[in-house]
């Protein structure tokens, strides 16, 4: 099987059709059949402007067949307040869990009744963890740990950002410990994708490929052809991936085409 592997778009419809249009034909709206399954990584709302949310959601849910879905914490967080809301009628600002989730898709869903029940179609499909006979995808980052036991740490594995930190090199330093942490084990020869971070770049340690998902320049996504894994953007293949861009210490994890059976 080929894949296409999408990781955190953010309500980015354009960027999501120039990036498969390189793969796949649309017509009217419609992904036609093709070699290639798409798979988006999680946190397909929210963050983006609100247009597009409206187009991306729409996309989804009229490609169901073509696209797989892994559970983003944008999806689970929003689907949690707008069930709050569905009950209660009121959205009450403190008992949902984080003020993040009101700002962006929430209220558009609300606005728009029609759109709130594609998306509940659309998490009714999502899963947090999808495996293959040869790549695993979770949204966030995560030890394979928590892959066996189904914890929900692969939807929402936390770590700081960058604007927490002082300087920008006390961040790299930390990611650097945090990289080789959680991905220390490679015990099963899956590769395992996933989105969540936002750090700015691909890494790939061991056996784990955590796709960039700071997509306001250029996004990348992986893409499995024939056993043969290559990076894209939305200008072509994208061949800068591991080479300048990782934090310095990861930088000694050189990549090597991945050639699987
Ligand atoms: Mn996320």
């Amino acid at each position: 099987m080929n894949y296409i592997i999408i990781p955190d778009l953010h309500g980015q419809y354009y960027k999501l059709l120039s990036l498969i249009k390189q793969f796949v034909k649309i017509e009217n709206g419609i992904i036609k059949e093709s070699k290639y399954k798409i798979i988006l990584l999680g946190d397909f709302i929210d963050k983006g402007p609100k247009e597009e949310q409206i187009k991306l959601t729409e996309f989804i849910y009229n490609n169901l067949k073509q696209i797989y879905l892994v559970l983003g914490n944008h999806e689970e967080g929003s689907f949690k307040t707008l069930k709050g809301f569905d009950e209660s009628n009121v959205l009450d600002f403190n008992k949902s869990l984080s003020p993040y989730y009101k700002n962006h898709f929430v209220p558009i869903a609300i606005d728009n009744p029609e759109l709130k029940e594609i998306f509940y179609e659309i998490y009714s499909k999502m899963f947090r963890i999808i495996e293959t006979e040869h790549i695993i995808c979770t949204h966030s980052p995560c030890l394979i740990e928590h892959i066996k036991e189904g914890s929900s740490l692969v939807t929402k594995y936390s770590y700081p950002r960058k604007k927490d930190f002082k300087k920008e090199e006390d961040f790299i330093n930390y990611m650097d410990k945090f990289i080789l942490e959680i991905t220390k084990d490679s015990e099963h020869s899956k590769l395992h994708f996933s989105g969540h971070l936002e750090i700015g770049q691909v890494i790939k340690n061991n056996n784990q490929i955590w796709l960039d998902t700071n997509s306001k320049v250029l996004l990348t996504i992986a893409v499995i052809n024939e056993g043969n894994l290559l990076f894209y953007n939305e200008k072509g293949l994208d061949l800068n991936v591991f080479k300048e861009n990782c934090p310095v210490k990861v930088k000694e994890f050189i990549f090597e085409k991945l050639k699987m059976g």
